[in-house]
């Protein structure tokens, strides 16, 4: 019963088979226009933005590099970048890091006028974090953001790198390229980062107890009721449509059609792996401490900004008071900043999550503990990757297909 309930409640909410509900997901079916599927102010602003992304991604601007840098002082604070610290998750970790005292924030942003305001409107304690440019869908900008950061703070090596931005699009009906070509939620997600990553690894390597942490999520993993009852399942296949490099027209990692919400499922596996394979690459010789977590399903945040009205209300109820797998930004910034900074966490390889009060069901909770489902109060455990994700001769594939996609060998 709970299966059939979940089957037909992900049809309609994650690929919208149901035309009258939702956009039709899919090269083969017509789609609506954005404007009559969407019909809210919020989502309206959503589309504007949206129907802007294909475009080039990436105005290089004459000055990146803030000149506030010079007046800043770091001082004997831990320098820490969280990517998309300008909305949800990363907000609330960068926050809660920035007012520690002990660290000294780097917002990694597309959009830094924003990044400034939310840091103002939230409290940043002056003289703690600044603001940069890096859009993840363009691999200049990392280049450019990597480039800018060591400037900004010279021979000092960064110690913490956070990659936490991310957009989710399950219901474009056909895929949205980045400015290199990639399909956007790959592109932005997995590539970007998987850039950036590997530009910055030896920078940390200087670091004394440096931490990397690039989040995950249950709906990569196929272990969990949010990722393995919930259609369409995360699947990376035999990487065919990496194998061919993984440009337009190619947009899913398997060569299949296009398919946004398993995308976004196949980015987060991506980013897993890539926790795992640096790992096991670097952490002996340079002693980073490598992790991945899930967070607890942070139901309110803009990245379910392009579903209908209707589920963005619906669905954090639904995770309150069914799954119990809700968690507030708060929280789950906490809970981010955690990994960093708790000495609890200094393990490598580690997927981090939360017991809290979720409920578990069947065959995905054999011993009867929860899975990681995520909810509110919970306490850190160390969590299992599903079989596919914990595949290491997929992993080290997906890392040199990624490596020759984002033009490092
Ligand atoms: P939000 O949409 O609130 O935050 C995403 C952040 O990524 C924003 O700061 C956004 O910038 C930034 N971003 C988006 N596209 C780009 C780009 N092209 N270049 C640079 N930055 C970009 O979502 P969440 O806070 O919910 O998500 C944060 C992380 O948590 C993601 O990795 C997500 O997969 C993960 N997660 C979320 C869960 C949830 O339930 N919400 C559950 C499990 C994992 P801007 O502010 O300009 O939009
Ligand atoms: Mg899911 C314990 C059960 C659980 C948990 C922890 C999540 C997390 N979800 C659970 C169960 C279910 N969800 C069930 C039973 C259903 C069908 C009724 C369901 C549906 C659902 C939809 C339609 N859930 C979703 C969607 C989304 O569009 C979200 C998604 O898949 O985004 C990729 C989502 C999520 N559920 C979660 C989490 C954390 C998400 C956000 C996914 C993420 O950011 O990775």
């Amino acid at each position: 019963m709970m299966r059939l309930f979940a089957l037909l409640f992900s049809l309609v909410g994650v690929s919208g088979f149901v035309p009258s509900m939702d956009r039709a997901v899919g090269q083969k079916t017509l789609p609506m226009t954005y404007d009559a599927a969407v019909g809210s102010s919020t989502g309206l602003s959503a589309v504007l933005e949206r129907t802007e992304l294909p475009e080039k991604l990436y105005i290089p601007k004459q000055k990146e590099t803030p000149k506030v840098l010079g007046g800043l002082k770091i001082g004997l604070r831990e320098l820490v970048v969280v990517t998309g610290a300008s909305s949800g998750l990363g907000l609330q970790t960068a926050k809660v890091l920035a007012r520690t005292g002990k660290y000294f924030v780097v917002m990694a942003c597309r959009d830094v006028e924003k990044a400034k305001r939310v840091a103002q409107e939230n409290g940043f304690p002056e003289g703690s974090y600044v603001t940069m440019k890096l859009e993840l869908g363009n691999l200049k900008s990392v280049r450019d953001f990597v480039a800018n950061l060591k400037a900004f703070k010279s021979a000092r090596p960064l110690n913490h790198l956070i990659c936490n931005a991310a957009v989710y699009r399950p219901t474009d009906p056909v895929p949205a390229w980045t400015d290199d070509g990639f399909e956007m939620s790959m592109g932005v997600n997995h590539l970007g980062h998987f850039l950036l990553l590997n530009l910055l690894v030896d920078d940390m390597a200087k670091a004394k107890n440096a931490r990397c942490c690039v989040v995950g999520s249950i709906t990569g993993n196929t272990n969990t009721v949010g990722g393995g009852l919930v259609y369409p399942f995360a699947d990376l296949g035999d990487l065919q449509g990496f194998e061919k490099g993984g440009k337009e027209p190619v947009s899913m990692a398997d060569g299949k059609p296009f398919f946004g919400a398993k995308a976004y499922k196949d980015s987060k596996v991506c980013n897993m792996m890539t926790v795992s394979e640096l790992h096991r690459k670097y952490h002996d010789d340079t002693g980073i401490v490598f992790s991945s977590m899930y967070p607890g399903c942070i139901a309110e945040t803009a990245l379910f900004r392009e579903k209908r009205t209707w589920f963005r209300k619906v669905f954090p109820a639904f995770m309150k008071y069914v799954t119990g797998g809700y968690v507030s930004e708060e929280e789950a910034g906490e809970r981010l900043a955690q990994v960093i900074d708790d000495e609890k966490c200094t393990k490598s390889g580690v997927y981090w999550s939360w017991n809290g009060g979720a409920k578990t069901v069947g065959r995905w909770s054999p011993d009867g503990k929860p899975r990681g489902a995520g909810g509110s109060g919970g306490e850190i455990f160390e969590n299992e990757y599903s079989n596919a994700v914990s595949d290491e001769k997929t992993a080290q594939m997906m890392w040199d297909y990624s490596k020759k996609m984002v033009g490092l060998s």
